[in-house]
């Protein structure tokens, strides 16, 4: 009798331990959530703020919610230059063709929210509006991968 109790016990330890390490894995490829906010202020200023401004390098899934009532917002995601963006001619937004790495969640209407997921590498980066002048209204914010 005990001889077989431990036979059943066996298997029921290797399965439970198999089930710890499909669990770890599923943990490991859950992306990390960064929640993004898009906003006017009546003043004119606008903001994109995240409620985390470092994220582990792997998958990330951006939820992206434009706040405001009445303006078209985009989001769009870039490694950061080393300096200043680079703007197109009139000034009025960033040239994307001259970023590294350009992922984008399409236009989102007021009041409406998306997501956009992708697997990031360690470094900078920067999240921003490319709307007619919505970047230099300040709709732009910095992310930090770590390794
Ligand atoms: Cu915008």
């Amino acid at each position: 009798m005990r001889a077989m109790a431990t036979m059943f016990r066996q298997p029921a330890r290797q399965a439970a331990a198999l089930l710890l390490g499909l669990a770890a894995q599923a943990w490991a490829a859950a992306p990390t959530p960064v929640n993004v906010a898009m906003s006017n202020a009546p003043d004119g200023t606008q903001s994109l703020r995240l409620d985390r401004s470092q994220v582990p390098a792997g998958p990330v899934r951006f939820v992206v919610r434009n706040l405001s009532a009445d303006t078209v917002h985009e989001f769009l995601v870039a490694k950061a230059p080393a300096g200043p963006p680079p703007m197109a001619r009139t000034g009025s937004r960033v040239d994307e063709r001259r970023l590294e790495g350009l992922e984008e969640l399409g236009d989102l209407g007021p009041g409406r929210s998306g997501s956009l997921s992708m697997r990031l590498r360690p470094g900078r980066y920067v999240l921003f509006c490319n709307e007619p002048g919505h970047f230099v209204a300040g709709m732009h914010a910095e992310l930090i991968v770590t390794e």
